[in-house]
């Protein structure tokens, strides 16, 4: 067998340790490294399946020129000389970088300082702008830094944990793990949920808020005026800590009770029950994410959460504090570094003519930024209005993530000149570049990642480098040098991290936050044995769990927090024509775009086609059953998309995932529809609330396909696309009827002529099937009804890999249903097991009575558990069905 590598995830923000190993024949293992602090152990469906999505398919493995295949030489000699020629043109802000936290922090570092001390201007801004600048821009306000005051640990420590904007269950799984067995070992930890919707994380809440969209500020200004007529108030901590707490509280007291009722259309006892929880409650914690950081008021939120516990004291002590969950794997190490236009390195300020003096004289470099650049949004308008002529893009796909996406895409197909950084050939951005750079993946990096309680991981390559593909650090260096900038010379990330861990302490006497120069003269074999550590972590000490803030020591100039008076927006919908608030996020088994996820059978198939989650009343009043299709519109753009009628979304309200791009459906990128709407402080996209309208979206056939062959084109006015075991699958609809579905098929899966169909039609239903085979094989079915096709999905994909000699076998596949000896497992809940709802159904129906007994019975949620949660719920469900 191979050696064990340790390494970190490149999922989430949580950061998890995982080990991988690779035997003689190359096959790739992981598990949870049971030493890392993060996870112990554990990993979520996500981190489990990585070893199915590391295969090469798919994966750009060479430079190319306007689809030509180049050499490296030739395509950086180009991106160099093209980058100089527009600057020596139009100045420094001609150009622009757009970057990602699924960067490594050496890589990140380098796309910087070529930016802002070389090149010389700003114009460098992150997908973490749609990520975490609320929380960046709330911090700065509150504590004169961007500090995560506290630990994972703090969940299991105190007494009640509040998660708002947070679906933890799907998006933090192992964190979400760790609170779930404090809760279950300690019951008197109480656990809050505030979110619109009853998501999976309601499952371990003794309360959930089903907030008003943005009702969040109201709720908190609420909770602060409570709390300052209550005993939780801590006048000390106030008076010898903070400032501005006047201001604060009279702005919060001039809310009147019924107006944070009625904005945060909250019924009073739910809201009086919230407030008294953490009132009487020493140890709390207030976890949040994008739904606090994604809004037009999103800073102001995260500033209402942090003033609840300045007030009370509660922040930098075991058990305590506000805690921005982060979402990419380095998130937290692209702030570091100042990866956001209006960052500096190293928790500098760009604005600060002292800390931009002081960078500049740090990297020796020829200038400095002088102010801030643009933000992500502005960036795109910069690039469509032609101000910015030349567009390096690396590690996003904007096209998908970006508000008014569509607009974004004719932006950059529109820009003289496009470079995009990635590993995957096919993406909905990298078919408008001009030069494609071939990056490594996971495994292949070589680097390190901070995760949301600022520990610093290493990633550890442990594959065998993929054709040309080659570093992003490296590819920035390169074309840096080839501008004539030397200092990015730089021959290993080793060197990188000990240069940017230099700059962290360099002139640095308690003044910031961020210290790591205990690591300024790391060396290769240290830096490849680094064990995860917390920052800070000056020179000359050792390696430590930190807190900031028990006793002050914020990082405003007087070393005091400032309380912030924040406005309450107001939540009602205005708008007529478009009365549905649109919330976009994520689900359990899918990361973004879906460019790596998206590769593993096993995770597509816990949801495999994109969904609006619409309430039965709207649904009703609508026309929408179940499984038909809506169309979702803005005045930006439409999407059509599955309806999930479910009561776990509120009335007014549609949720649809973020995940799908045109490389996986008909019309299902949702970015198309939002509004580019962003936070005033932050510059971040409000892509929570956005006003749509919804109807329903008639179809005269719907379809579904099985097929061995991914297809190329598919000609049908709606479809989503999905990776299966042994092929793919397929869903369908159509406007109009076709008339030859055989052409069709044949045409759609490659399927030669000489090839006969199985077929059956029944005229009077418009049920249709069609399959093809070939010796044994099934090469594709099709499944046609003029309703919502009904036909069991995961046995139909089954049949891909099933032997079809038989006769009767083929005729079931015509038949559209499974032979008794070929039971139907039913749309899978969990993956690491791929074991589907009726067979646990079937299980609760003969006893299983518990998540356990599940367990035991069908090993089901026994991995990762990152499905406990539904299996609860389709416990709970069949239970309650037994008592009808
Ligand atoms: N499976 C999976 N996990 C991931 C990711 C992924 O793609 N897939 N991505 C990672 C990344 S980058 C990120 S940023 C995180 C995001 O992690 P989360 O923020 O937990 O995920 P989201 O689904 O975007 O949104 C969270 C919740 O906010 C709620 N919400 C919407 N509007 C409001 C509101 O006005 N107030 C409140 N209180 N809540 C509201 C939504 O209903 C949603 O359930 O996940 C990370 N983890
Ligand atoms: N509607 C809506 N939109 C959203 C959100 C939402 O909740 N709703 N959430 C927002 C948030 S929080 C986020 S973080 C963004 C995420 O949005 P994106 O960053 O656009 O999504 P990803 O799919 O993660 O894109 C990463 C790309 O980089 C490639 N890649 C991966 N690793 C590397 C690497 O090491 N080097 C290089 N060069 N390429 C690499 C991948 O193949 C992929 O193409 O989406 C945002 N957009
Ligand atoms: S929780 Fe899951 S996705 Fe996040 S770091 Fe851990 S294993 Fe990866
Ligand atoms: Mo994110």
């Amino acid at each position: 067998m191979g050696a064990e590598v340790k390494t970190t995830c490149p999922y989430c923000g949580v950061g998890c340790g995982v080990i991988a190993k690779v035997d003689e024949t190359g096959t790739v293992t992981v598990k949870g490294d049971p030493e890392h602090p993060a996870n112990f152990g554990r990993l979520c469906s996500k981190g489990s399946a990585l070893a199915e999505t590391i295969d090469l398919d798919g994966r750009l493995l060479h430079p190319e020129i306007k689809g030509r295949q180049a050499s490296w030489d030739e395509a950086l000699d180009l991106v160099a000389s093209r980058f100089c020629e527009i600057i020596a043109q139009h100045g420094p802000e001609s150009v622009a970088f757009y970057v990602s936290g699924q960067l490594l922090t050496e890589d990140y570092y380098v796309a910087n300082k070529l930016m802002k001390g070389f090149i010389g201007a700003a114009n460098i801004d992150t997908n973490s702008r749609l990520c975490m600048s609320s929380s960046v821009a709330g911090h700065r306000r509150a504590f004169g830094s961007d500090t995560v005051p506290g630990l994972y640990e703090d969940l299991e420590l105190a007494d009640l944990v509040i998660l708002t904007g947070s679906n933890l269950a799907w998006c933090h799984p192992v964190i979400y793990q760790r609170l779930a067995a404090a809760k279950a070992a300690r019951p008197g930890l109480k656990i809050v949920v505030i979110d619109p919707r009853r998501t999976m994380t309601c499952d371990i809440a003794d309360l959930h808020l089903a907030i008003r969209p943005d009702g969040d500020v109201a709720l908190f200004m609420g909770l602060l005026a409570h709390l300052a007529a209550s005993s939780a108030i801590d006048q000390n901590y106030i008076g010898a800590y903070t400032e501005g707490f006047g201001a604060a509280f009279a702005a919060a007291a001039a809310l009147t009770s019924d107006e944070v009722l009625d904005r945060t259309g909250l019924p009073a006892m739910q809201v009086r029950e919230f407030f008294r929880l953490f009132e009487t409650t020493e140890k709390v914690v207030t976890c949040y994410s994008q739904g606090v950081n994604q809004s037009a008021s999103g800073t102001d939120k995260v500033n209402a959460i942090i003033n609840c516990h300045l007030a009370t004291g509660r922040i930098g002590r075991p058990g305590t504090g506000p805690f921005s969950l982060t979402g990419q794997p380095n998130a937290m190490g692209g702030r570091e570094v100042g990866g956001l236009a209006n960052m500096l390195a190293a928790h500098m300020a760009i604005e600060s003519a002292g800390d931009r003096d002081r960078v500049q004289r740090f990297w020796n470099a020829p200038s400095i930024a002088a102010k801030p650049g643009l933000k992500a949004v502005d960036l795109f308008g910069a690039v469509e209005e032609g101000r910015v002529k030349a567009l390096w893009i690396m590690a996003t796909n904007p096209v998908v993530s970006l508000p008014d996406a569509r607009r974004v895409e004719a932006a950059i197909a529109a820009c003289p000149f496009v470079v995009v950084s990635d590993m995957v050939r096919e993406t909905d951005t990298t078919q408008h570049a001009d030069v494609l750079l071939p990056s490594l993946g996971w495994g292949e990096k070589d680097g390190t990642v901070t995760n949301s309680e600022r520990r610093i991981s290493r990633q550890r390559p442990f594959l065998t480098l993929p054709g040309e593909a080659r570093a992003d650090w490296w590819q920035m260096a390169e074309v840096g040098r080839r501008m004539g900038f030397t200092a990015c010379d730089y021959t290993s990330p080793a060197d990188i991290f000990a240069e940017h861990a230099a700059l962290s302490a360099f002139e640095n006497d308690g003044d910031r936050d961020f210290d790591i120069g205990a690591y300024a003269d790391i060396q290769q074999p240290v830096y490849d044995a680094l064990e995860p550590f917390q920052w800070p972590q000056p020179y000359g000490t050792e390696a430590r769990e930190t807190r900031f803030f028990s006793d002050g020591g914020f990082f405003h100039p007087d070393r005091k927090a400032r309380f912030v008076a924040v406005e309450a927006p107001a939540t009602d919908r205005t708008d007529a024509a478009y009365p549905f608030t649109l919330n976009t996020g994520r689900i359990r088994d899918q990361w973004h775009t879906m460019t790596r996820t998206g590769k593993s059978a096993r995770l597509s198939s816990h949801i495999a086609e994109p969904f609006a989650e619409i309430h039965p009343r709207d649904a009703m009043e609508l026309g929408v059953a179940d499984a038909a299709l809506v169309q979702i519109e803005s005045s930006y753009g439409k999407a059509i998309i599955r309806a999930l009628v479910t009561d776990r979304q509120a009335r007014g309200s549609v949720f649809v995932p973020m995940h799908w791009s045109d490389q996986n459906s008909a019309e299902a990128r949702i970015g198309a529809v939002i509004k580019p709407a962003t936070d005033p402080v932050s510059g971040q996209p409000a892509s929570k609330n956005v006003a749509v309208a919804v109807s329903r979206y008639r179809a005269a056939m719907y379809g579904f396909a099985v097929s061995m062959a991914k297809p190329d084109v598919v000609d049908a006015d709606y479809w989503a696309l999905a990776k299966a075991d042994g092929g793919w699958r397929l869903e369908l609809a159509f406007r109009d009827g076709i008339e030859d579905w055989a052409a069709w098929c044949r045409k759609s899966f490659g399927i030669a002529d000489y090839i006969e169909p199985l077929g059956y039609a029944d005229q009077q239903s418009g049920d249709r099937r069609i399959a093809f085979f070939e010796g044994e094989r099934l090469l594709a079915a099709l499944f046609l009804a003029r309703e919502p096709v009904a036909v069991a999905r995961n046995w139909a994909v089954s049949q891909l890999t099933a032997d079809h000699g038989d006769l009767r076998r083929r005729f079931a596949i015509i038949a559209g249903r499974p032979g008794a000896d070929m039971p139907d497992p039913g749309a899978t809940v969990c993956s690491c097991f791929s074991v589907g709802v009726n067979q646990i159904v079937a299980a609760v129906r003969s006893g299983c009575r518990s998540v356990e007994a599940i367990g035991s019975e069908l090993k089901a949620g026994t991995n990762c558990g990152s499905c406990r949660a539904e299996i609860r719920g389709i416990i709970n469900a069949c239970v309650a069905d037994a008592a009808e």
